[in-house]
């Protein structure tokens, strides 16, 4: 038996070890053909090789990471959803799922996309639908103070529109949503930490976000046959408005955002140097560029009036390109010349160090941060002066995490892998000390992996705990659901020498970035304000108030009844129902559904929402709750009476 065990277990390495050889042979077919096909690495396996794979890969299973029923997890990881549109939060070590926040998307559970609220937060058309009702989320950032989560807000992107929104820590929903002017694929996003001038201002007052995909400036039908002339901004906006200060065009595009722990500059990676508009001009250079950005001066600028505008945007914009920037010690950017087609830009925990991945070189490129203001100053011959160390880490490296004890860890997409490696050691071996040992591990991820993020990653408080691998393709590690699989987060111990993998959790499609926050930190609120809405349902006003064939109908829940039991409206009428829970027990929340009028949405313990709609069909219509209450939850509901 045990001999049978043995060659069970030799059979699934074997089949391992084949299909990690396919996907290092696609890998490199992907890199011949000039990166076109890499992505599709994970999809062409044949399909023999469906088969589990866990216990074989050094999967612990008994590694003391689960939590017990009753117990609470010690992280929050914040997580974007891709062209979901959403963000996550998910419990970690457990990967439980705790709550998933509409933000461009609609979600009919809470009624975002339904109510007045959350309308007006999306936006509509001057004929009262939703302006956009898709997005594409990517990286989700928190803000910050001291250099560390302040629990005020998290921030996360819409690729597709060019939206960042901003959702409230203490309630864990959206409550502005910006759209960027003259951008389009807006994708790295970060807060700042400081400010660049008034030190005592160490909290996050700006977001920046970088423009990825050049575009006619306006895009008003100009330019449509010259691509040379196209153009991109990064912009700036305000955290506590969420209003645009301002942008800056630069040369090249911008893939992701980091910002430094001083305030002082904000940075893109480019793969885009070129300024192409197709797939070969966007790899014909032989390194591309991280841009930083210096914030003091570029507010200077605009200060002066020193801006221009575009189109029928206000903001002002101020001119990064180079030609435009021909003093260092008067310049508003510096273009770092870094590894080929990048992906990525991080910043290490002790506030020194970028790293940029190289996607098409094996490499990381490690810019020292305080070489950036000596470039600044015109102490630097050349940009890439700031560069101090580029170590060969593996085949196509996208994001880098850190351990907070020197160590940085990349995903590998190519390579299926994560790798663990040490910047000084790699700054050293860059100066030319060969026993200098860079790479320090190797560990299989499952499969191809796209962002990984660690505990407390982004924060002076990094901790060095868990690092989340978030990977493309899942193939057989899963129970097969159609031909579209779940997507795997992996956790990865990374608290000793050797990263250990933990856990396998499904996701659906599909997470880009997130960040895993400890659990002191998230402060949340137990039930609303009242006093927080001004539309606020009381018993002084409540009831149905009628102007013409306008109505307003104002009701209050409280379990397990709606304050009317019933509502007589007419055919043609205009109705806004408002609503407000007047229960006061955390997680007492009611629903409030209408058959054949598309409406259903919640109400949380002492929170007031409101829906508007035509009342363009006649009969009998019970409003009822749709979220269980109480006992008599399904008694719980109102005779809306329409009159044809
Ligand atoms: Cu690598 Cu949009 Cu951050 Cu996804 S991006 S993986
Ligand atoms: Cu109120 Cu269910
Ligand atoms: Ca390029």
């Amino acid at each position: 038996m045990s001999d049978n065990k043995n060659k069970s277990k030799n059979d699934e390495q074997a089949l391992i070890d084949g299909r990690r050889r396919f996907l290092g042979k696609s890998a490199l077919i992907g890199l011949a053909t000039a990166g076109v096909s890499m992505g599709m690495a994970g999809c062409k396996e044949k399909e023999g090789a469906a088969k589990p794979a866990a216990g074989a890969t050094g999967v612990a299973a008994a590694s003391g990471q689960e939590i017990a029923p009753g117990q609470l997890d010690t992280y929050y990881s914040f997580t974007s959803s891709g062209h979901g549109g959403e963000m996550r939060v998910v419990g970690l070590p457990s990967g439980r799922t705790l709550k998933r926040i509409p933000i461009f998307n609609t979600d009919c559970m809470v009624g975002w996309g339904i109510t007045n609220e959350s309308r007006a937060i999306i936006g509509t058309k001057p004929d009262g639908t939703l302006k956009y009702t898709v997005g594409d989320t990517h990286h989700v950032h928190g803000s910050y103070k001291n250099g560390t989560y302040d629990s005020r807000w998290l921030f996360v992107n819409d690729k597709i529109n060019s939206r960042l929104a901003r959702v409230r820590m203490d309630t864990m929903e959206c409550d502005k949503i910006t759209q960027l002017p003259n951008v389009m694929g807006f994708h790295g996003m970060f807060p700042d930490k400081c400010d660049p001038v008034d030190a005592s201002i160490n909290y996050t007052t700006r977001v920046f976000c970088g423009g990825e995909f050049h575009m006619p400036l306006p895009n008003d039908g100009r330019d449509l046959d010259d691509p040379s002339k196209w153009g991109v901004l990064f912009s700036c906006v305000d955290a506590a408005t969420m209003e645009l200060k301002w942008q800056c065009r630069i040369d090249g595009n911008c893939d992701l955002v980091a910002t430094t722990y001083d305030g002082k500059y904000a940075a893109s990676n480019q793969y885009n140097t070129e300024n192409a508009a197709d797939l070969n001009g966007m790899m014909a250079a032989e390194r591309d560029a991280c841009v930083f950005f210096d914030i003091a001066r570029i507010e200077a600028l605009v200060k002066a009036g020193k801006f221009t505008t575009i189109g029928a945007s206000k903001v002002p914009v101020v001119d990064g390109r180079k030609a435009a920037n021909p003093d260092p010690k008067t310049s508003i950017t510096c273009y770092v010349p870094v590894a080929k087609n990048p992906h990525g830009v991080n910043a290490s925990p002790d506030g020194k160090y970028f790293v940029c991945s190289g996607k098409l070189s094996p490499t990381c490129t490690v810019i020292d941060l305080s070489l950036i203001p000596k470039w600044f100053n015109g102490e630097l011959k050349d940009p890439r002066d700031t560069v101090v160390a580029e170590p060969e880490v593996g085949l196509g490296p996208l994001h880098t995490a850190f351990d907070g004890r020197g160590n940085a860890y990349t995903s590998l997409f190519l390579d299926s892998q994560c790798v663990k490696w040490n910047v000084e050691a790699a700054i050293a071996q860059f100066k030319g000390d060969k026993k200098a040992q860079v790479i320090l591990a190797k560990i299989d991820v499952h499969y191809q992996p796209g962002h990984n993020y660690s505990s407390m990653g982004e924060t002076k408080e990094c901790d060095g705990k868990y690092l989340n691998s978030g990977n493309k393709f899942s193939k057989d590690r899963f129970l097969p659901v159609g031909p579209l699989h779940p997507e795997t987060e992996q956790l990865l111990d990374i608290s000793g020498d050797q990263p250990r993998l933990v856990a396998d959790h499904t996701a659906y499609s599909e997470p880009h970035d997130g960040i895993i926050v400890r659990r002191d930190v998230v402060k949340t609120r137990q039930i609303y304000n009242l006093e927080d809405f001004p539309n606020a349902v009381t018993a002084d006003n409540a009831g149905i108030e009628r102007k013409g064939n306008v109505v307003h109908v104002r009701l209050m829940s409280q379990a397990p009844a709606y304050s009317l039991p019933v509502i007589k409206l007419k055919k043609g009428d205009l109705v806004t129902f408002t609503l407000t829970n007047h229960d006061k027990v955390e997680d007492l929340t009611h629903g409030f559904a209408i058959p054949t009028y598309n409406i259903n949405f919640i109400v949380n313990p002492q929170e007031t929402k409101s829906v508007t709609f035509k009342a363009d069909h006649a009969g009998a219509f019970w409003i009822y709750c749709t979220h269980f209450c109480h006992a008599l939850h399904l008694e719980m509901r109102s005779r809306l009476l329409i009159e044809g």
